[in-house]
């Protein structure tokens, strides 16, 4: 190095000691400058649009299948299933699929069979129900039959000229209420007595919010995996298709740092600040807040991709702490209640994601995260859900919807 860049080097450290003589002990010792730093904490979610899903199985008449399901307030589902002795027909709910909980937010339950029609993929040509040669019990293989190129329609809008039987004498629809989040459906074949038994061909079912349509639009196209599930009775591409965007999804929520002065304790009673933090996603207790997602002009949750960022100094030996609520849950948050801001005298830099964890405040009793009713998103208002009169503690079984803290959030630290 050249004694010019040297020189350079001096007069800037000089002005620096000038700069920060608020760090002047008593004995007026100069101690190393303060770091200004910049934490961005991203919603690192992969974006889902249902839910959850699964699938049905072959069901013969005089059979039944149940599957079980979590859903919130607000959560519609869809399902699917081949009326075998046809071309292209199924039975399913409307296409946005049908509503979990009733306008004041009752669970909806019993025998929803009303709720459920016979639909026409408009994917094959529809020929004589149970005698078609072209029929999954007869046809020579699968996708077998002379091309619609139709929309999904209600086969009572169709009037392909056949007799089918009523719903009611081939499909029961049962849906019950386990309590909480809680749902069982079972789907019975009732056609052994009918004009035409039919088995019910495997199928798929997925839990959605309203305005969604995941299997079908009525008056479009088939997509490629319900074609196979009307015709064939196939469910694979549907079920690969459903599985791939249905997951667990939650913003971030304003949240609190602080430096030395933590905004939580681990395995302590959670402040009035915290419990409002972790709750409802206020950190109007906090002092240093950060609120505004970047490139957004006013305070709000983070999304997939999103991020929050916020600056601080701070000097060797400082600590830094953080809390922002995951949102679809009762109280957690993820956060840290202490970091090492320096490491041998070396501003801590780069992605710190793995020093972070997953908290539950101790505050309210956890539901089924991402359908509680009690979670932000379906309470009615903030500070709603049974106390839980505990400490802060890491959450070590969210539930297997919950994806790992790293799948969730990227925590980056760096000196500026
Ligand atoms: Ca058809
Ligand atoms: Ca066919
Ligand atoms: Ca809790
Ligand atoms: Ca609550």
């Amino acid at each position: 190095m050249s004694t010019k860049f040297l020189f350079r080097g001096l007069i800037l450290s000089l002005l620096m000691t000038n700069l920060s003589c608020d760090n002047d002990d008593d004995n007026g010792i100069i101690v190393a400058p303060n770091t200004s730093f910049t934490v961005t904490i991203e919603n690192v979610f992969e974006a889902k649009d249902y839910f959850n899903n699964g699938t049905t199985g072959f069901i013969q008449p005089g059979a039944s299948e149940s599957f079980s399901f979590d859903a919130g307030k607000g959560h519609y589902l869809s399902f699917a299933t081949m009326f075998v002795q046809s071309n292209d027909l199924f039975y399913a709910s409307a296409d946005h699929g049908l509503a979990l909980y009733d306008d004041e937010g009752n669970a909806v339950t019993g025998d929803i069979t009303s709720l459920i029609d016979l639909w026409d993929a408009g994917t094959e040509v529809n020929e004589e129900p149970g005698v078609g040669e072209n029929q999954a019990p007869r046809q020579s293989g699968a996708n077998t039959g002379v091309d619609e190129n139709g929309t999904v329609a209600l086969i009572g809008n169709v009037g392909d000229g056949f007799a089918y039987p009523e719903d009611e004498a081939v499909i029961k629809v049962l849906l019950e209420h386990d309590g909480g989040t809680k749902f069982t459906a079972t789907i019975e074949n009732v056609s052994a007595a009918s004009s035409l038994p039919t088995p019910l061909a495997p199928g798929a079912w997925v839990v959605h919010n309203d305005g969604q349509t995941p299997l079908f639009v009525a008056g479009t196209a088939a997509t490629e995996g319900l074609e196979r599930v009307a015709e064939d009775g196939n469910n694979e591409i549907l079920e690969e298709t459903l599985a791939s965007n249905s997951g667990y999804v939650s913003p971030f929520a304003p949240g609190s740092f602080g430096i030395n002065d933590a905004v939580f304790t681990a395995s302590e009673v959670a402040s009035e600040a915290l419990e409002a933090l972790a709750e409802d996603g206020s950190p109007a207790g906090f002092s240093l807040v950060f609120n505004t997602p970047v490139g957004g002009g006013s305070p709000g949750p983070i999304f997939p991709g999103d991020s929050y960022s916020f600056e601080f100094e701070a000097a060797e030996g400082d600590v830094l702490s953080f809390a922002t609520m995951l949102v679809q849950s009762n109280d957690w948050f993820v956060g840290t209640d202490g970091i090492q801001l320096y490491n041998n005298g070396t501003p801590v830099s780069g992605d710190i994601t793995n020093l972070i964890g997953l908290f539950d405040a101790g505050t309210e009793t956890d539901e089924y995260a991402g359908a509680g009713r009690n979670q932000p998103v379906r309470q009615g208002e903030p500070n709603t859900g049974a106390d839980e009169n505990g400490v802060v503690e890491l959450e070590t079984n969210p539930g297997s919807q919950v994806p790992n803290v790293s799948d969730m959030i990227k925590v980056t630290i760096n000196p500026n």
